[in-house]
C-alpha cells in the first residue's frame, strides 16, 4: 500500500520539504493557504491547493476541521502536518482516522503521553531513564516546594506542568526568592495555558540541549539516529543546531541513543521523534527533558550525517512499510552545521522583518543545502513564524564543515529585508564556537564578546574602504561579496575581514 496524494498541513519550509520528499515518491501533493499566502512557494509548488481561511493562523492553519475538509474534498489518502500547527494534536490525529486519512505520525495515546511535562517525566522513569531530579506531581504548597528544593539544594527550576518554550519557568538561586518564583511561575503558567500547576527540579547550570532522533515503525522497531547539538539558542527558540555534537563521544552518544530507544518503546511510538536531553558540562551526566512526537525543525543535520531521508521514511512507515535500516545498519558519517534564516534584524535585537524580497541568490557548490519556504519577489508575511529558510552544509569534520558554512554565508544574498545571516557570519568566526563550546548561555557570552570587542567606527569605515578598495580591481569571486549591499556596518566589516583572512 502507498499513498495517492497526501496533503500537506503547514506553510512555508516545511511544506515545501514534505513536497519535494512526496514529488520524490510520485504522490499527488495538495497544499492549503490562507489569505496571506495565496502566492507562497507552497502554494506553487504543489500539485493543488486549497483556501483554508483568513491570515492568522487561529482562522486557518489550525482550524482542524477545514483542513480535513480540503483533504476529503482533494481526495487525499494522508495528510502530513510538518512542525507547529496541528502536529502534535491528538484530537486532530482521532478526527483524520474517523474520516479514513491516515495522519503521518505517531499514535494519539503516544501523542498525550509525551504532552505532559510530568507525565513524561515518569514514563522516563518508570522506563529507567535519567530525569533531573525533582517532583512527579504538581506541586501542593509552598512548605512542599521549600522542602523539595532543600534536599537537592539551590539552584532549583520551578516549571508549569503543562509548559513548554520557558513559559512559567523560574529559575531560583536562593530560599529567599523561592515564594515571589512560586507565585510568578503560577500566574504565567494559568495565563499560558490555563492551568497553574507547577513543579520543582534541580537546575543544571548552564547545561547543553542535546536531543536524539528517533525512529519506529508500526512492526515494533525502534531505532535511534544519534544526536544534534541545538545549545545555541534565543528565548527558547533554537538558532544553530548540528550533528553530531562536538561534544558526543560514541560511547555517550550509545548510552542516550539507548535511553532514547526505551523512552520510544515505553509509548509504543510510532514515526519519527526526538528526545531531548540536558546534559552537564562539568561531568556529562544527562537527563531526559522532553519527547517531541513530531518531525523537527532541524532534521536536516540528522540526514546529512546519516544519509536518511527523513521525510521519505516517515511516509513509508505510515504506510505499514519496516524501517529501511537498523540500529546495525544506521551509520554517522562527518559533521553537519544548519543556520536558520530569519527574517529579524540582528542589528535591533532580531526585530521581525518582514517585507517583500527584493533580491534571492542561494550559495551553491559543494555540501551545502538550503531548505527555503520563499523566492525572489515574494512577501514575508507578519502572520507566521519569520523564519524563512534552514541553511545548512556538510564536511567530512566540523573543522571542514565550519570553513564550508564561512564561505557559503558569503555567498548567501538576500535583500529586502533583514535577516539573520550577517549574524551567522560572525558567529561562524567566534572562537568559542570553533572550540565547540556550546551551551545555552552561548548567544548572550557572544553577545557580550561582540559588544566587547566592536571596533570603532573610524576603524569600521577604514575596513570597508580598503576591502572596497582592494577588491576593486581584482578578479577575485570576493568582488561580488564587496558589492553586496552591507546589511550592517559590522556585517559588512565582517565579510570585508573575513574575505581578507584577517579573522583566520
Ligand atoms: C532546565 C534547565 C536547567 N535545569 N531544567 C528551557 C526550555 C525547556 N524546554 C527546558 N529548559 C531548561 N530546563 C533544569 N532542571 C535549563 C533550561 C534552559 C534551556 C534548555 C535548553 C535550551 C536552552 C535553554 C535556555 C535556558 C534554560
Amino acid at each position: 500500500m502507498m499513498f495517492k496524494k497526501i496533503l500537506i498541513a503547514n506553510r512555508g519550509e516545511i511544506a515545501c520539504r514534505v513536497i519535494r520528499a512526496c514529488r520524490e515518491l510520485g504522490i499527488r501533493t495538495v497544499a492549503v493557504y490562507s489569505d496571506a499566502d495565496k502566492a507562497a512557494l507552497h502554494v506553487r509548488m504543489a500539485d493543488e491547493a486549497h483556501h483554508i481561511g483568513p491570515a492568522p493562523s487561529a482562522e486557518s492553519y489550525l482550524r482542524s476541521e477545514k483542513i480535513l475538509a480540503a483533504a476529503k474534498a482533494s481526495g487525499a489518502d494522508a495528510i502530513h502536518p510538518g512542525y507547529g500547527f496541528l502536529s502534535e494534536n491528538a484530537g486532530f490525529v482521532r478526527e483524520a482516522t474517523v474520516a479514513g486519512i491516515t495522519f503521518i505520525g505517531p499514535p494519539p495515546e503516544a501523542m498525550e503521553a509525551m504532552g505532559g511535562k510530568i507525565s513524561a517525566r515518569k514514563i522516563a522513569i518508570e522506563a529507567g531513564v535519567p530525569v533531573v531530579p525533582g517532583t512527579t506531581a504538581p506541586l501542593a504548597s509552598f512548605e512542599e516546594a521549600r522542602e523539595t528544593a532543600a534536599s537537592f539544594g539551590y539552584p532549583v527550576m520551578l516549571k508549569a506542568s503543562a509548559g513548554g518554550g520557558g513559559k512559567g519557568m523560574r529559575l531560583v538561586t536562593e530560599e529567599g526568592e523561592l515564594r515571589s518564583a512560586l507565585e510568578t511561575a503560577r500566574s504565567e503558567a494559568a495565563a499560558s495555558f490555563g492551568d497553574d500547576s507547577v513543579y520543582i527540579e534541580k537546575a543544571i547550570v548552564r547545561p547543553r540541549h542535546i536531543e536524539i532522533q528517533i525512529f519506529s515503525d508500526t512492526h515494533g522497531n525502534h531505532v535511534h539516529l544519534g544526536e544534534r547539538e541545538c545549545s545555541i539558542q534565543r528565548r527558547h527558540q533554537k538558532v544553530i543546531e548540528e550533528a553530531p555534537s562536538p561534544i558526543n563521544s560514541a560511547e555517550l552518544r550509545e548510552k542516550m541513543g539507548e535511553c532514547a530507544v526505551k523512552v520510544a518503546k515505553a509509548v509504543n511510538y510510532v514515526g519519527a521523534g526526538t528526545v531531548e536531553f540536558l546534559v552537564s558540562d562539568v561531568d556529562r551526566s544527562f537527563y531526559f527533558l522532553e519527547m517531541n512526537t513530531r518531525l523537527q525543525v532541524e532534521h536536516p543535520v540528522t540526514e546529512l550525517v546519516t544519509g536518511i531521508d527523513l521525510v521519505r521514511e516517515q511516509i513509508f512507515v505510515a504506510a505499514g512499510r519496516e524501517l529501511s535500516f537498523t540500529q546495525e545498519t544506521v551509520a554517522l558519517r562527518g559533521h553537519a552545521i544548519e543556520c536558520r534564516v530569519y527574517a529579524e534584524d540582528p542589528e535591533a535585537g532580531f526585530l521581525p522583518s518582514p517585507d517583500k524580497i527584493t533580491r534571492l541568490r542561494l550559495p551553491q557548490g559543494p555540501g551545502v543545502r538550503d531548505d527555503g519556504g520563499i523566492y525572489e519577489g515574494a512577501e514575508v508575511s507578519i502572520y507566521y513564524d519569520p523564519m524563512i529558510s534552514k541553511f545548512a552544509v556538510y564536511g567530512r569534520d566540523r573543522t571542514e564543515a565550519i570553513e564550508r558554512m564561512r564561505r557559503a554565508l558569503l555567498e548567501y544574498e538576500v535583500d529586502g529585508i533583514k535577516t539573520t545571516l550577517p549574524f551567522f557570519r560572525e558567529v561562524m568566526h567566534d572562537e568559542a564556537f570553533v572550540r565547540g563550546e556550546l551551551d545555552t548561555g552561548f548567544i548572550n557570552g557572544f553577545m557580550e564578546r561582540r559588544r566587547e570587542f566592536a571596533p570603532g567606527r573610524d576603524a569600521l569605515d577604514a575596513a570597508i574602504i580598503a576591502a572596497a578598495l582592494h577588491y576593486q580591481n581584482s578578479n577575485s569571486t570576493a568582488k561580488a561579496v564587496t558589492e553586496q549591499r552591507p546589511q550592517s556596518r559590522w556585517g559588512m566589516a565582517g565579510r570585508a575581514a573575513a574575505v581578507k583572512g584577517i579573522w583566520e
